[in-house]
C-alpha cells in the first residue's frame, strides 16, 4: 500500500516533469504529434505516465486530451478585497527609439516587417509619411500581482503591462507605432517569443495588421502604421473620406503568433484600443453624449466615466500559485479564475450616475452570459447594450443579459443613481463544462460566478450630462447588406483527427498558400457551418465588419449590427454579407476559442485589386 502509493507519486511527479520539459521546448501542437507523443485520436500517448498525468488531473477544467473532465483547483483566493486598476493612456512620443520610419521595411537597421507600407503608395493623397503622431511600445517581461493570495506572476506584457497601456485614437488622425520585442529567452513554461501584434478588428493594411505570420524577432522592432480611415474612403461606390457609418469604437490589440496566440494572449500580450470621432467624442456634452468625462485638457488621459473592462479567466498551479497553462488541453482551456483589469475578482467603487463599460471578453476559451445581479435580492438590474464588437448599434437595446465570446467586445450603459449605497455584481450565470462551448443552460440567479463587484457611492463628482439611453437615440444607420454578390462562398467549421479544420483543412504553419483569393471593391456572402456537434465556435473574419443575413437560430436584437465575431453555436448556420474595400494583401479567418486557432482553425485569404480575385465557391 504504502510503496504503491511512493511510486503514483513517482510516476505522477515524472509525468508533470516530462510535461513542463515539453511546455518549456515551445513545441506547437503540430511538433508534439511529430515527435510521436500523440496518437491518432488527438490523445497524448503513454509515456512515463505523462497520459496518466494530463487525463486524470489536469489543472485546467475539462481535463486536457478530452480526457474525463476532473479538475485540481487553483488556489483560494479572496473574492473583493482589491480595487479594480485602470489601464494608463499610451503617450506619443516627439522622436522615435531607433532609426527614422521608413516606407520599405528596414532589415538593416533591426525591423521585422518584410512588405513595404502599401498605403502611402496606393492612396498617396490621403496618407503622410511618416505619420505625424508617433508611438512606440516595448514588449517585455515583468512580474505582477494578480491577488494577494497568489506569488508575484511572470507576465508578457506591452511596456511591461497586463492589460497593456489603453490606446486613445481619433478618426482622421494616422498614426505609427514602432512595436519592440524584447522579450526574453526564458519563457519560464508556456509563451513564444516571436510574436505579431493584431490590432482587432481595425481597417488596416495587410502589412501592419499582425498576420500570424509576420512574427518578428526579440531584438526587432516592427513598425504598425493605423490609418484610423473609414471603411470605404478607397472604394468606387462611397464617398472620398469613407462612410461614417462604418465607425468603430472599442477595439483591442493582441498577439496572433500563428500556433502560439492562445499562450501569447494568454501570458498577457493584450490591450485596449478605443477609436473615437466627431460623434463618438468621448465627451458627454458633445456628439452621441456618451458618459464620459476628459479628465485633463489632454487627450491622452483615462476618461471618467468611460471604463474598460477586460475579462480573463485563468488556471494557477496548486503548487507553485503561478498562471499555469495546459499546452495538453485541445478541447479550450477555462480557468477557475476570473479576472478583470488584471485582477482575480477585483470591486470597483462607483459614483450613483451613468457609465460607460467597454467589455472585452480575452478567452482564452469561455462564453459569458452576463447579468447585473443585487445580491441581496439576487434580482437582475436591466442595463443599456450600446455596441457589438467594435461597432454601436443602431439604437441602445435594454437587456436584462448579454452573451459576450472571445474576443467580442459589447459596450454597456450602467446606471447607478438608484442604487446609491448599494452592492452589485457583475454576474456570469454562462454555464460552461469545458473548453468546447456552454451547454446552452443558464445558471440560477446568484448561481453564477461574480466576477466584479460594484459598490455605489453617495455622491457625484461630475453631474451626468450624458444621453439617457431610454431616449432611444439614434447612433449610425447599417450600410445595404441585400447587395448582390460576385461571390458566394461556404466554410465548414469541423474536427478532424482531434483537430480543428476549416473544409477539412488545417492553418498551415507559414502561412504560405491563401485558400482564395477575394476582388477589391467586391460584395461576397459567406455561409459559415458548424459541422463538430457539441462544439461552439466563435469565429472572427479580419480587416471588413460583417452583417448578418441569416441565421439558424433566433437573431438577438443586439447582433442586427456590424460584426467581427460570429457565434457560431451548436450545430448553427448562418449567412454573412461582406464588402471588400480600400487595402490589399493577405488576412485571416479564424476560430477566435485561441486554442482552436492554434490547432489549426484559421485560413489565409487574399484581397486582390480587380479584375482578379478567383470564383471558387467551394474554398
Ligand atoms: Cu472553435
Amino acid at each position: 500500500m504504502h510503496i504503491s502509493r511512493y511510486r503514483e507519486k513517482k510516476s505522477l511527479a515524472n509525468a508533470r516533469k516530462n510535461r513542463l520539459e515539453i511546455i518549456k521546448a515551445q513545441l506547437s501542437r503540430r511538433e508534439v504529434i511529430k515527435a510521436g507523443l500523440l496518437g491518432a485520436g488527438g490523445y497524448l500517448v503513454l509515456k512515463n505516465g505523462l497520459s496518466q498525468w494530463a487525463s486524470g488531473n489536469a489543472w485546467a477544467k475539462g481535463g486536457g486530451d478530452g480526457g474525463s473532465g476532473s479538475t485540481t483547483p487553483s488556489p483560494p483566493t479572496r473574492s473583493f478585497i482589491e480595487a479594480m486598476p485602470i489601464m494608463g493612456i499610451r503617450q506619443p512620443v516627439a522622436t522615435l527609439s531607433g532609426p527614422v520610419p521608413t516606407i520599405a521595411p528596414n532589415t538593416a537597421g533591426g525591423e521585422g516587417r518584410t512588405r513595404p507600407h502599401q498605403a502611402f503608395g496606393t492612396y498617396p493623397t490621403k496618407f503622410t509619411f511618416p505619420p505625424a503622431l508617433k508611438f512606440e511600445t516595448h514588449q517585455r517581461e515583468a512580474f505582477m500581482s494578480m491577488s494577494p493570495d497568489l506569488p508575484p506572476q511572470p507576465i508578457w506584457g506591452f511596456d511591461g503591462q497586463w492589460p497593456g497601456p489603453t490606446h486613445y485614437a481619433r478618426y482622421g488622425e494616422e498614426l505609427l507605432i514602432r512595436n519592440f520585442n524584447d522579450l526574453p529567452t526564458d519563457n519560464r513554461g508556456f509563451g513564444m517569443n516571436t510574436v505579431t501584434t493584431h490590432l482587432h478588428n481595425a481597417h488596416t493594411p495587410s502589412e501592419s495588421d499582425g498576420f500570424p505570420c509576420d512574427f518578428f524577432n526579440p531584438g526587432q522592432f516592427y513598425d504598425q502604421h493605423y490609418p484610423n480611415a473609414l471603411a470605404g474612403f478607397g472604394s468606387t461606390h462611397q464617398a472620398t473620406n469613407g462612410d461614417v457609418n462604418e465607425a468603430l469604437s472599442t477595439l483591442w490589440y493582441h498577439d496572433h503568433r500563428v500556433d502560439f496566440t492562445a499562450q501569447n494572449v494568454y501570458k498577457g500580450l493584450t490591450g485596449f484600443y478605443c477609436l473615437f470621432n466627431d460623434h463618438d467624442t468621448g465627451n458627454e456634452t458633445t456628439g452621441f453624449r456618451l458618459p464620459g468625462v476628459q479628465a485633463s485638457s489632454n487627450f491622452f488621459t483615462p476618461l471618467l466615466y468611460d471604463v474598460p473592462l477586460m475579462l480573463a479567466d485563468k488556471v494557477f498551479d496548486p503548487n507553485t500559485g503561478l498562471m499555469f497553462f495546459d499546452l495538453f488541453n485541445f478541447d479550450g482551456i477555462l480557468g477557475d479564475k476570473f479576472l478583470v483589469n488584471g485582477k482575480i475578482q477585483p470591486f470597483f467603487q462607483v459614483e450613483p450616475r451613468r457609465y460607460r463599460f467597454r467589455v472585452l471578453n480575452t478567452g482564452p476559451s469561455r462564453f459569458y452570459q452576463l447579468f447585473l445581479t443585487d445580491q441581496g435580492s439576487n434580482t437582475q438590474i436591466p442595463f443599456f447594450q450600446i455596441s457589438t464588437d467594435g461597432n454601436l448599434l443602431p439604437h441602445p437595446v435594454q437587456v436584462n443579459n448579454s452573451i459576450i465570446a472571445v474576443a467580442q467586445r459589447m459596450d454597456v450603459i450602467i446606471d447607478f443613481k438608484n442604487f446609491a449605497g448599494k452592492t452589485l455584481y457583475l454576474e456570469n450565470r454562462m454555464e460552461q463544462l469545458d473548453g468546447r462551448g456552454p451547454t446552452g443552460n443558464t445558471l440560477a440567479a446568484g448561481a453564477g460566478n461574480f466576477i466584479l463587484q460594484f459598490r455605489v457611492g453617495t455622491t457625484v463628482s461630475h453631474a451626468d450630462a450624458s444621453v439617457d439611453p431610454a431616449t432611444n437615440p439614434t447612433f449610425y444607420s447599417l450600410p445595404n447588406k441585400n447587395a448582390a454578390p460576385r461571390v458566394s462562398r461556404s466554410f465548414r467549421f469541423e474536427r478532424g483527427n482531434g483537430m480543428w479544420q476549416i473544409n477539412g483543412q488545417l492553418m498551415s504553419s507559414d502561412c504560405a498558400q491563401p485558400r482564395f483569393q477575394v476582388q477589391q471593391n467586391s460584395v461576397e456572402y459567406w455561409s459559415l457551418q458548424n459541422n463538430s456537434g457539441a462544439w461552439m465556435h466563435p469565429v472572427h473574419i479580419h480587416f471588413e465588419e460583417h452583417q448578418i443575413r441569416s441565421q439558424s437560430t433566433a437573431l438577438l436584437t443586439s447582433d442586427v449590427a456590424r460584426k467581427d465575431v460570429f457565434r457560431l453555436t451548436h450545430n448553427a448556420s448562418c449567412q454573412l454579407f461582406f464588402r471588400f474595400r480600400d487595402f490589399q494583401g493577405r488576412y485571416p479567418f479564424h476560430c477566435h476559442n485561441v486554442v482552436h486557432e492554434d490547432h489549426a482553425m484559421m485560413l489565409r485569404w487574399d484581397i486582390v485589386p480587380a479584375p482578379g480575385g478567383d470564383t471558387n465557391s467551394q474554398p
